[in-house]
C-alpha cells in the first residue's frame, strides 16, 4: 500500500511539472518581454552584460532608461535612431525627469554601449545593443539580476534622426533583470 501511495505521488509530481512547463513563458534563448505603451523590450543576462532590443512607436529616435526614479530622473538612458543605412546609439543620463545628457558630456562619465545595430519598419524603430550589468560609469546604474528595476520608455515624433528632439512619448514601467 505504502508503495502505491509512493509512486501515485510521483506521477502527480510530475503532471505538475508537466503542466508548470506548459504555462511557463520559457524562451530557450533566455530572452525576456516586456510590452507597454507601445514599446517592446527584450532584454537577457549573457555573462556581465545585458543584451536589450527595444522596439519603439516612431521612426524618429526611441529610447530605453533603467533604474531611474520618475520618468528620465537618474535613469541611466540609451537612446538610438536609424537614418538610411546608419545606426546611432548613445549613451545618456537622465539629469532631470525630462533632459537626458550624453555620459559623455558629464564630468567622469563615458560611452558603454556595445554591439549596436537597427532596423526601421513602417512607423516603428528598433534597436540592439549590449551594455554591462555593472559599467562603473556613475551614470549607468549597476543592475543585478533578479533585481526589479524602474524602467522608461520614450520617443520622438517621426523622422527626428537626431539625439535632441523633444519627447512626443514618455512611460514608465519596471522590469526583473
Ligand atoms: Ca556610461
Ligand atoms: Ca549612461
Amino acid at each position: 500500500m505504502k508503495k502505491y501511495c509512493m509512486i501515485s505521488a510521483v506521477l502527480v509530481s510530475l503532471l505538475m511539472l508537466s503542466t508548470a512547463c506548459e504555462e511557463g513563458p520559457f524562451d530557450p534563448d533566455g530572452w525576456n518581454t516586456k510590452s507597454h505603451d507601445g514599446f517592446m523590450l527584450k532584454w537577457r543576462v549573457q555573462d556581465s552584460n545585458l543584451e536589450v532590443e527595444l522596439t519603439g512607436p516612431s521612426t524618429g529616435w526611441v529610447a530605453v532608461g533603467f533604474a531611474g526614479s520618475y520618468l528620465m530622473h537618474d535613469s541611466n538612458i540609451i537612446i538610438g535612431y536609424v537614418s538610411g543605412s546608419s545606426v546611432n546609439i548613445r549613451d545618456d543620463f537622465g539629469v532631470d525627469s525630462n533632459t537626458h545628457v550624453s555620459d559623455t558630456d558629464l564630468q567622469g562619465g563615458e560611452q558603454n554601449v556595445s554591439g549596436k545595430s537597427g532596423s526601421e519598419a513602417s512607423g516603428t524603430t528598433t534597436i540592439f545593443f549590449t551594455i554591462p550589468l555593472n559599467s562603473g560609469d556613475l551614470y549607468d546604474n549597476a543592475l543585478s539580476e533578479g533585481q526589479s528595476y524602474n524602467i522608461v520608455f520614450a520617443c520622438s515624433a517621426a523622422g527626428a534622426d537626431n539625439f535632441t528632439s523633444d519627447y512626443t512619448i514618455i512611460t514608465n514601467t519596471s522590469i526583473t533583470i
